[in-house]
């Protein structure tokens, strides 16, 4: 149904996002999309980096007079950086290149030490590359500021459709957040005001200190971001084959995030350690609640999936980030032409980019969310798919028998 592919090295010229599949007609201003990239360059803990760059989207094509048209829409987002990398990142070869032993010499800025836990060495040895740039070019996270563009197309789309999606950190190193007794209604409003996007001033502080003394030891961290999606109707996704089982589309979407290792919906590995009747999710009638299909859940354990399909409950996903693979005290590694041991090299980089990761994760939701919603209600224009919304939304309130 929907797609999208992003391309575009970390200090080269410019990132490209190109989501094709969405329907004509949804309403999208370029300050829509430029709202989402400048909430993941924010947070605490992030490098010199983002204070280079102040991401904006330049739309190429797909969207005229402020609505989409149906058609490919590409998206470009410039580095800045680049002009500080224009001759290293050159895509034409420079002075001497063009012989064996002048390529032999290497670049400037050549990564020939590379950094445990990043693509530089699985990718220097697959791609048969001496410099490990020519792999953590693409490796890294930089790229996710593309998927954030296409994400906030999908955004856009859903909330049209009544869906909202919202994050926060609840995990940075060992520091946990409490959970809120209550979720305040619009939860980026809340979280984006917070440094570290967490709703726990506590435990902020306490994550403030910890990034302190990781940066000045040289050191990097990790974390946990919760993702919610408020809105969805029961019935996006399906049981009947494994590849159409929500769930799994979004644990794919979420785990293709750099230094993501783990995606938990609802309770997650908790469930396994709980008796059943602590973990389902007790069903009641409830008249009102048309897009459950007037029913409603005693809990949300099963984070709003049942057999891979949604139940109408809020969609509540974890995922956990790994700490950055940059050092700033670095890691025991091999210099690669002489295969002696040597520190692997250190690059400018962040001590954490976990507040950054849950906007991320938002963005790649909101992808599979708004292709489930295609899949389910189909249609060519935002009209079309909303009236078909729509006659589901009457099925489901009963007044429809549905036989005509
Ligand atoms: C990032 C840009 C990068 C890093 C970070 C994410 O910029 P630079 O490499 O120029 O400092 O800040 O990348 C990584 C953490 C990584 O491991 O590659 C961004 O735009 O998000």
């Amino acid at each position: 149904m929907l797609c999208f592919t992003t391309a575009g090295e970390s200090h080269g010229a410019a990132l490209v996002s190109i989501l094709e599949g969405m329907p004509a007609g949804v309403p999208l201003l370029s300050s829509d999309v430029d709202a989402q990239l400048a909430r993941r360059q924010a947070g605490y803990g992030r490098g010199r980096r983002m204070q280079i760059e102040s991401d904006q989207v330049e739309l190429l094509s797909g969207i005229r007079a402020g609505e989409t048209l149906g058609s490919p829409i590409a998206m470009l987002i410039r580095n800045h950086d680049w002009r500080n990398w224009q001759e290293i990142m050159s895509p034409a070869p420079l002075d001497g290149e063009e012989t064996e032993a002048g390529r032999a010499q290497g670049r400037k800025r050549a990564v020939t030490r590379p950094r445990p836990g990043h693509a530089d060495l699985a990718g220097m040895l697959k791609y048969d590359r001496s410099d490990a740039r020519d792999i953590l070019e693409r490796a890294s996270a930089r790229e996710t500021a593309a998927r954030v563009a296409a994400g906030a197309v999908c955004r856009t789309f859903l909330s049209q459709l009544d869906v909202s999606i919202g994050s926060h950190v609840v995990a940075l190193g060992d520091v946990v957040a409490r959970a809120p007794e209550d979720f305040p209604p619009d939860l980026n409003v809340v979280a984006d005001r917070s440094p570290l996007r967490t709703l726990d001033s506590d435990a902020e502080a306490r994550m403030i200190q910890l990034i302190d003394e990781a940066k000045r030891s040289g050191d990097t961290l990790g974390g946990i971001c919760e993702v919610v999606a408020n809105g969805l109707p029961v019935g996006l996704g399906s049981h009947v084959s494994w590849d159409r089982k929500l769930d799994g589309r979004l644990a794919a979407a979420l785990m293709s995030i750099p230094a993501v290792k783990g995606v938990e919906i609802g309770l997650g590995f908790q469930a396994a350690r709980q008796h059943g009747s602590t973990v389902h999710d007790e069903i009641d009638a409830a008249e009102d609640a048309v897009s459950r299909g007037r029913l409603r859940r005693r809990s949300n354990n099963a984070g709003g999936l049942e057999g891979g399909i949604t139940t109408g409950e809020p969609l509540v996903v974890r995922v956990a980030m790994k700490p950055i693979s940059t050092l700033m005290r670095p890691l025991a590694s091999v210099e690669m032409t002489t295969r002696e041991s040597a520190p692997s090299t250190v690059e400018r980089s962040d001590v954490t980019a976990v507040p950054a990761m849950g906007v991320i994760a938002e963005a790649m939701v909101a992808f599979v969310l708004a292709d489930a919603m295609l899949e389910k209600f189909g249609g060519d224009s935002l009209a079309e798919l909303q009236r078909n919304r729509r006659g589901y939304l009457l099925y489901l309130s009963g007044r429809d028998t549905g036989h005509g």
